[in-house]
Parts: structure tokens; sequence; C-alpha cells
């Protein structure tokens, strides 16, 4: 082989098993790939030419030290297994925009993945025929009211109940914990108790215990087993993110939980990431018994339309939606209509 097979170089293929062909072929098994993208089809071709894609590759020097480390090297079948799932999105997204259903290309670009479209398509159809109605409208009040019936409730709370708010660094935890404990305190006139807790790193929410002290809320900084006999309402605790990539860290953080008591728990998540990385976050948290989600950073948000596929594919209701660092700030008990007027800022029955 040339060393030329040491500089990336594009191969270019209309599936995930052709480029791996071409590229074993050509670098061998050890190929590292660099990058992967849909080649774009100009104008209405794309509606009948099959999606193309283009690979960079290149082969590691086999004497020299780790090869470089690239942006996004990955083992070659890792990202093509990766890239298989994109281009099979790009196929059913064709097939949505062909359906004669303008609500479906409405739908995804409010952020409903095409998995999910499809499946609010599949249902408006066997529900209203193949045909849809005749104004784009009645379109979306169809599409509105099935995605509504698939809205869950979370639970109601009861009168004496202990809650954690676990989830990723940074994604807002001590922020919600704040919002939330502000409306127990001061709109719904809860007695609370707060646990500001380490974990594997220490907590550092010195604001939480600030905020507490303006509330005449007790913070606790260390926890004894006669938390778990708290006479308040409500008890709320407070810990370090968790790393969600490691099956450990989730186990211990799940060990340290029973410990204390088995708290209701709530997956606190980022609603500005990419919808890919909140369900992967979803099921590495699924190891825990979590009860519901709380989506923050929806200021950062315009798609209010994702929070569908986390109804539709995590399986979990959501509990609360919140916007912004400001206590209480803005922050809602989750509904399908608070969604729904977001997700369809113009719609008329916006204003009913
Ligand atoms: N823009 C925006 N920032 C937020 C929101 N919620 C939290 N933050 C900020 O995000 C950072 C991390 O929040 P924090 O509550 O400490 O996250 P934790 O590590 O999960 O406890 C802080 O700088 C917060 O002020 C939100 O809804 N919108
Ligand atoms: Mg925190």
């Amino acid at each position: 082989m040339s060393s030329a097979a040491h500089q990336a170089m594009p191969f270019i293929a209309a599936s995930a098993e052709e480029a791996v062909a071409q590229i074993r072929a050509r670098l061998g098994s050890e190929a590292v790939v660099l990058n992967v993208r849909p080649l774009k089809t100009p104008g209405l071709a794309r509606f009948w030419q099959k999606p193309m894609i283009e690979v960079m590759a290149y082969r590691p020097e086999p004497t020299a030290p780790p090869a470089p480390p690239a942006p996004a090297a990955a083992p070659i079948n890792e990202a093509l297994a990766g890239f298989r799932q994109e281009l099979e999105e790009i196929k059913q997204q064709v097939d949505l925009n062909n359906s004669g259903w303008r609500v479906a290309t409405l739908l995804q670009k409010t952020g409903l993945l095409p998995l999910h479209t499809q499946q609010i398509l599949d249902a408006l159809k066997s529900a209203h025929g193949d045909h849809p109605p005749s104004s784009l409208a009645e379109e979306i009040a169809l599409a509105r009211a099935q995605l509504a019936s698939n809205w869950r409730a979370p639970y109601a709370i009861g009168p004496h109940s202990m809650h954690v708010l676990i989830g990723p660094a940074g994604s807002g935890k001590s922020t919600l914990l704040c919002k939330w404990l502000t409306q127990a305190a001061l709109v719904d006139g809860r007695q609370a108790r707060v646990w500001r807790l380490d974990g594997a790193t220490s907590n550092t929410a010195e604001f939480l215990s600030v905020h507490g002290e303006a509330l005449s809320v007790a913070v606790e900084r260390c926890w004894t087993p006669d938390g778990r006999a708290f006479s308040e309402d409500i008890g709320f605790m407070d810990l370090p993110g968790v790393d969600w990539r490691s099956s450990l860290a989730i186990r211990e953080l799940a060990g340290q939980l029973t410990r204390m008591g088995s708290p209701h728990m709530h997956l606190v998540l980022n609603g500005a990431y990419d919808i890919k990385v909140l369900l992967a976050q979803v099921r590495a948290f699924s190891a825990l018994p979590l009860e519901d989600l709380i989506i923050s950073h929806l200021d950062e948000e315009p798609h209010w339309g994702k929070l569908w596929n986390l109804t539709l594919g995590a399986g979990l209701p959501i509990r609360h939606l919140s916007a912004g660092q400001n206590i209480p700030g803005e922050f809602w008990e989750a509904s399908a209509e608070r969604i729904l007027a977001r997700q369809f800022p113009r719609s008329p029955l916006n204003e009913r």
C-alpha cells in the first residue's frame, strides 16, 4: 500500500456497507474513519436519487506512535453504525416529506425525530385515512391532538415525600431545586428541608444554602440516617452531577440513594442539548428507578417539539419545564398544552 494511504482520503458510496467494503479494500481493516457526511443531492433529484455519503478515512502509520488525536476519530464500525442509522433517517425523511401530509415536514422542523413523526403520521392516517384534510391548519389541529393523546402525566406528589434531582454535571439540578423549593415554600406553603450533599465530588452549590437561608429553609450539609424520618412536608436532596457515560458511577449513585431510603428520583436534563444526547442520557440513567424528567435550559432551545421525542421515545413523563437562571423565574408544571403552544406559536388553537 502506498504511503498516501496514511493521509485521509474520501470514499463516496451509496450505503454504509459499500463504504466499508471500499475502505477495507483500499486501506485494510486498520482504517480509521475521521468524518462521515451525507452528500447533498441538488434540487428535486433528492426525491428519487439514493442519498450518497462521503467518508474520510486513513490508515494509521504502523510504526508511528498512536494516531494524532483527530477530532472525531472513531473505529470504523462504530462510526458507520451511527451513520447507518442517520442514512435510515434521511430515507425516512424523504418518505415523510412525500407523504402528502404537510404537517409531517412541519413536525420535523419543530424538533420531532423522523421515527416519531412517522409514528404520529401512521396514527393520523389510521384515524383519518391516507389523504390529509384540505387545509394545513386542520392537519396541524389533528397532529396536535394526536401528540397530546400520547402525553403522560407525572405522579401526583403526596403530602410527605423526599425528592432527589439527579443528572449530568451542569444540567441545572441545583438551580431547579431552588426553583422547586421556592414554589413549594412560598406558593404551596409547604414546610421544606434540603440536603446539599457531596457525592464522588464535593457539592459546590453555595447558592443553594444562601437561597435556603433567604426562605428560612434548613439546608443540611451531610446526611444522617435520621434524615429518613424528617418531619417537614417535603424534602429535597441535591447531589453533584454524575458522569452518565460511566455505568460504575451510576451504580454507585444507585447504592448511595438506596442507603438514603430511595427518594423519588427526578432526572434533570439540559433541554438545549441534541436530542440524541438527551435520549442516550435517559438510557444511561434508566439503570435507576427514575420517576420522571425535568427539562432545563429551555430559554436556549426554540424547538420545543423535541420534547415529544422524550415522551414517545423514553417512556418517562415530564414533570417540570424550566427556562433561565433566575429563581424562581420561569418554572412550570409540564403539560402537553404548554409544549404545543410553544411548538406551534402561530396556531389559532393557542388563542382558545
Ligand atoms: N440559560 C440557562 N442557564 C441555566 C439554566 N439552569 C441552570 N443554568 C445555569 O447552568 C449552570 C449550571 O447550573 P446548576 O444548577 O449549577 O447545575 P447542576 O450542576 O446540575 O447543579 C449555572 O451557571 C446555571 O446558572 C437554564 O434553564 N437556562
Ligand atoms: Mg449542582
